[in-house]
């Protein structure tokens, strides 16, 4: 694996992001030399091809990674929960939240902070809001911008694996493929204990609950269809005292996905809670369940 290349996209309406555009798109590869034209045009269609809208601002970087180290992922363990309602779907967000041992009062936070919309403009974030895990305070810089993870993609032959898998599920589209890349390099920092997410996109109501214990959880739905407020929501135990360096990991840090965690079937909460209690998670937390 040597000779790779970054190739991100960023697509705003009404000028630049950091001139107050709204964000549209965003997307990146981490690709061989011979891939990287075909992938930054396919970036550009999609940009363009937003249902957020059309941009009139499209930034698309191109940059070898030669001689950086690559860090190489097996993707989390994909499970999927069914809730009657978003009411439901956020209640039991924030039940999978308390199992990976995020305090109870920062769930119920940071679940109302993306209800509310994270950015102090009062729109959505391009990144993520750090959380403490303990106390619910918030930790990133810049409460507009956020945290970005970046430098993360699919080896060749696991995203064509990855594909077929999920295909058996009905889960075949770039949401789950993208998501699914992004948590599994946040999960694989051991200062973050756990990530709650929904997008921004207003057709897609499926969100997650991700963590290196419990896997990648969807659950669905967690939001009303029609709304385009979304975001992230990365849990950090900051008394770890490794806040730089965890931001520094999640921007900078590339990342391959090498191999494939399980693909489960829908299955009822309880199911799931027997399920990683039995199996090679470790039961942290689930006492009482
Ligand atoms: N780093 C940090 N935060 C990000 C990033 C990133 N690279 N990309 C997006 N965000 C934040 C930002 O606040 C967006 O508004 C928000 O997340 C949602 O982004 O299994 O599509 O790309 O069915 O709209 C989850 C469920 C889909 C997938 C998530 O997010 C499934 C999704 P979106
Ligand atoms: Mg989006």
């Amino acid at each position: 694996m040597h000779n790779l290349y970054s190739v991100k996209m960023r697509a705003a309406q009404g000028g630049p992001h950091e001139a107050g555009g709204r964000h549209i798109s965003g997307a990146e590869r981490i690709v061989p030399a011979a891939e990287v034209a075909a992938a930054a045009e396919m970036m550009a269609r999609r940009a363009q091809e937003h249902e957020r809208g059309q941009p009139d601002f499209i930034n698309i970087k191109i940059e070898s990674l030669s001689g950086m180290k690559i860090r190489e992922l097996t993707s989390l363990p994909v499970y999927t929960l069914r809730a009657g309602n978003c009411g439901e779907g956020l209640h039991l967000a924030r039940r999978v939240l308390e199992l990976t041992g995020v305090d109870p009062e920062a769930a119920r936070l940071a679940v109302n902070c993306l209800l509310e919309g994270p950015a102090a403009c009062g729109r959505n974030m391009r990144g993520a809001v750090l959380m403490d895990v303990h106390t619910g305070c918030r930790l990133e810089a810049d409460a507009d911008r956020g945290v970005r993870v970046s430098y993360m993609d699919y080896h060749t032959s696991a995203a064509g694996e990855l594909s077929i898998k999920l295909a058996g599920q009905g889960l075949d589209n770039e949401h789950v493929k993208e998501a699914l890349c992004l948590a599994t390099k946040v999960a694989s920092i051991t200062s973050i204990k756990a990530e709650l997410c929904w997008s921004d996109d207003p057709g897609y109501t499926t969100g997650y609950v991700a963590s290196a214990r419990l896997g990648y959880v969807r659950i669905s739905p967690l939001k009303e269809k029609g709304s385009d407020c979304g975001g992230r929501v990365f849990f950090i135990d900051s008394r770890s005292g490794r806040l730089m360096e965890t931001v520094r990991q999640l921007e900078k840090e590339p990342c391959l996905i090498t191999a494939l965690g399980m693909i489960n079937a829908e299955m009822p909460y309880q199911m799931f809670v027997k399920n990683i209690s039995t199996g090679r998670v470790p039961d942290y937390g689930l006492s009482g369940e």
